[in-house]
């Protein structure tokens, strides 16, 4: 799938593009029992309490369809196009969120660009936990001059930041550049968020550093719970260009978790 320049300028100048109906009703029919699948094997009884947010890992073998969505040109493909370069398959999760989202970025640093493909398989307006995100605000100086804390900093509510609301029916897909800032609010008990992200292949040193600080995040959160980041099935996906992610990671140092 080939992006049309508007689509381009769209994400470098606003941070964000929305796919209307990226995946058919059969996709997300099988992405919604996978991801079910995937999330409840992580939690000790099988079954959410919709009182903590609740993570798991997508790219095991109890949800291969989504795993391999990482590997799909309508993923791969377009995360080449908007990041401009190669890029690698970082993650593919799911999250059962039971609060609001505050307004946050997902990156302390600018030295590297990723995108993060969101999936929410059921309905959702502004008001029931839609993504809102601050069109604009993954550049500096913009970036770095929003507050988290907008009561203080200009008198507004968290639901009233000026934002876009990604409303969405299932199927819609929304890519975001990691440091756009972004919330959600009033959504259910155990709505659910599955998620693509890539990372820019680095060929800068500071980009390089950047990744892999946020890498040993990354592996510290799954150590936390008793887990590998990449196990055998994520590893054992054999198409060209995943076998290119897996040994690229691992020359950055970055495959296996160090603590
Ligand atoms: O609550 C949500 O849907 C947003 C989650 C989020 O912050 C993210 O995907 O980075």
């Amino acid at each position: 799938m080939k992006l049309s320049e508007q689509q381009l300028r769209l994400f470098r100048d606003f941070g964000f593009l929305v796919f209307r109906q990226y995946l058919s009703p059969e996709e997300i029919a099988q992405y919604s029992r996978e991801f079910n699948a995937g999330l409840d094997s992580w939690l000790e009884d099988g079954k959410h309490d919709g009182k903590t947010r609740h993570y798991a890992s997508l790219m095991e073998e109890k949800s291969p369809f989504i795993a391999g969505l990482a590997d799909d040109p309508r993923f791969a493909d377009v995360a080449e196009q908007l990041l401009g370069k190669d890029v690698l398959a970082i993650a593919v999760d799911g999250n059962y969120h039971v609060d609001d989202t505050l307004w946050h970025p997902d990156t302390g640093s600018l030295d590297y660009t990723a995108v993060k493909f969101c999936i929410y398989p059921d309905p959702l307006t502004a008001d029931s936990g839609a993504l809102r995100v601050i069109p604009g605000s993954h550049r500096d100086p913009f970036h770095s001059q929003i507050s988290r804390e907008p009561e203080t900093a200009y008198n507004l509510a968290q639901t009233d930041v000026p934002a876009y609301a990604f409303e969405s029916q299932p199927g819609d897909v929304l890519a975001f550049n990691v440091a756009l800032w972004h919330a959600a609010f009033g959504g259910a008990r155990s709505r659910r968020q599955g998620v693509v992200v890539y990372y820019e292949d680095p060929d800068t040193p500071s980009a390089r550093t950047a990744i892999q600080q946020q890498m040993r995040g990354n592996h510290r959160a799954f150590a936390s719970v008793g887990r590998q980041m990449y196990g055998p099935h994520w590893r054992s996906i054999d198409t060209p260009r995943h076998q290119r992610w897996i040994r690229r990671l691992a020359e950055l140092d970055v495959l296996e978790t160090d603590i």
